[in-house]
């Protein structure tokens, strides 16, 4: 049965944080919130950059999230506002086109993809006016989606605040299209926890249709995340999209060399299912079919039969028109080595052998390995990280999220973990004034927190 997100009583003064931003609100506005809304970060335990080639990945979502406090008005205009001195007020009126600078991703930008979502879904002429003030928790640009936490907060205010209902995974799929808004071609696996997270428990997310089932993790072990302190902002740079666009084209190549029409498949996973092949049989293929070689446009517009000018309108993103060589053979060797990495994650989790531990510290490694040397998607400080992890008694630790700085998530065995955080304290923060000052909120243990929330004060 389809369920919405929760909508749950609470004594506002029984909670710092919301009292904090009941009086920010207040302080800003001059009346108090109607509701509060809440939507968490994640962090990715296995299957990294696999989501938006069809495949399933094992998130859990964290502690930490974005807040806001909203109240309703027949102003005809949004309003917002932030806690962190840092994001600027913004407004933009209630009808006409929400604009979205993707050249520019200011913050305020994310929060209009969520509302640009909600008012396409209902086709809504005009919205409604609404007053809101922000409050984040989630590290930003460190691959605990601190972006999806905030277009999935707005997707979930403006929704509230129009008095519309929607289920959670509808409201996770309309949230994975509208956070493209701002530039990045991702997934769906940031918004899907967000949505369908449970407290307790990690999740198995398979797309098409979207689904989570309940991963259990192994009770004698807990994750540890640690952020190496360099932000990537993905909306930013090209890094990102650079990875999607060399997944498209191997999807093309590999289609192409085994005679499926390509032109319908954009995925690597859709590539899978139309061969009806295991995925050490695409293993396999890539190695037949594709060279280590970069290539170059030349190259695949022969092979794919395109001219240049296709080329760029149908494969290629506006942010990624300057790049001139491409690596597929490796970009789809992590791809589905990674597909597959999940799957043993999960089963392990289900079968409980008695060296589970072992195992999924093992997989967790080959993860970050791939990460690193075939999709590099890594960065020298978060490798530095990651072998300070695995040195102070990690069973696994590899990168979270989309990378390129951001964070590591440790599997740590429950009696190591003092000594474990100790040993990366010393080694890794420390030594350095600026990631010292970072400490308390970089290096923390994490367990699966709950999804997004609707809070009505008591
Ligand atoms: P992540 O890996 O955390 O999703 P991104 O680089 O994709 O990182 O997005 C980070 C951006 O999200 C920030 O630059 C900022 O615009 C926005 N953001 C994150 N946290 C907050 C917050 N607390 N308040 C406002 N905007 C935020
Ligand atoms: P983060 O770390 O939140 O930027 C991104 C994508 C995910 C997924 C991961 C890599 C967005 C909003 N999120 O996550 O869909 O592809 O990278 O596994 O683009």
């Amino acid at each position: 049965m389809a369920t919405n997100p929760p909508k749950v009583r609470i004594e506002i003064a029984a909670n710092e944080r919301l009292q904090n931003l009941k009086k920010a609100f207040e302080k800003k506005h001059g009346e108090s919130p109607l509701f509060y809304a809440c939507a968490p970060g994640r962090v990715n335990l296995i299957g990294e950059h696999i989501d938006y080639c069809g495949y399933s990945v094992l998130p859990m979502a964290i502690e930490q999230n974005i807040l806001a406090a909203v109240s309703v008005n027949n102003s005809g205009t949004i309003t917002l506002a932030n806690t962190n001195p840092q994001y600027n007020d913004y407004s933009v009126p209630c009808s006409g086109e929400i604009a979205i600078d993707r050249e520019n991703p200011k913050w305020h930008y994310y929060f209009l993809c969520g509302v640009k979502g909600i008012q396409e879904k209902f086709e809504l002429a005009s919205l409604a006016g609404m007053s809101c003030v922000v409050d984040g928790t989630v590290p930003p640009s460190s691959g605990l989606s601190s972006s999806s936490a905030l277009v999935c907060c707005a997707g979930l205010v403006t929704m509230e605040a129009n008095q519309k209902s929607l289920s959670k995974v509808a409201l996770a799929e309309i949230c994975a299209k509208c956070e493209r808004y701002i530039g990045t071609e991702g997934g769906g696996m940031d918004q899907s926890i967000s949505f369908l997270a449970e407290e307790g428990t990690a999740k198995l997310i398979e797309f098409q249709p979207l689904r989570a089932t309940d991963v259990k993790l192994p009770n004698g072990a807990v994750f540890v995340i640690s952020n190496c302190c360099v932000e990537m902002n993905k909306a930013a740079s090209s890094h990102f999209n650079i990875r999607v666009v060399e997944c498209r084209i191997a999807t093309k190549m590999l289609a192409q060399a085994r005679s499926l029409d390509s032109s319908k498949l954009l995925k690597l996973a859709q590539v899978q299912t139309e061969l009806q092949a295991s995925l050490e049989e695409m293993l396999t293929l890539v190695d037949e079919v594709l060279h280590t070689e970069p290539y170059s446009w030349d190259e695949i517009c022969k092979v794919l039969d395109i001219t240049p000018d296709q080329f760029s309108t149908e494969l290629l993103s506006a942010n990624t028109q300057h790049v001139t060589h491409f690596k597929l053979h490796q970009r789809a060797k992590h791809v589905y080595s990674e597909a597959a990495r999940v799957l043993r994650f999960k089963s392990v989790c289900d079968s409980e052998p008695a060296e589970s531990i072992k195992l999924l510290g093992d997989l967790m490694n080959q993860s970050h390995a791939s990460c690193r040397d075939l999709y590099e998607c890594s960065c020298p400080e978060l490798d530095e990280l990651v072998d300070i992890c695995l040195k102070s008694g990690a069973v696994g630790s590899r990168l979270t999220g989309a990378g390129w700085g951001g964070c590591a998530v440790s599997m740590v065995p429950c009696e190591k973990v003092e000594s474990f955080l100790q040993a990366v304290r010393t080694a890794y923060y420390l030594p350095d004034p600026r990631k010292a000052a970072m400490e308390k909120q970089s290096l923390f243990v994490t367990k699966p927190g709950g999804g997004a929330t609707i809070f009505l004060e008591e």
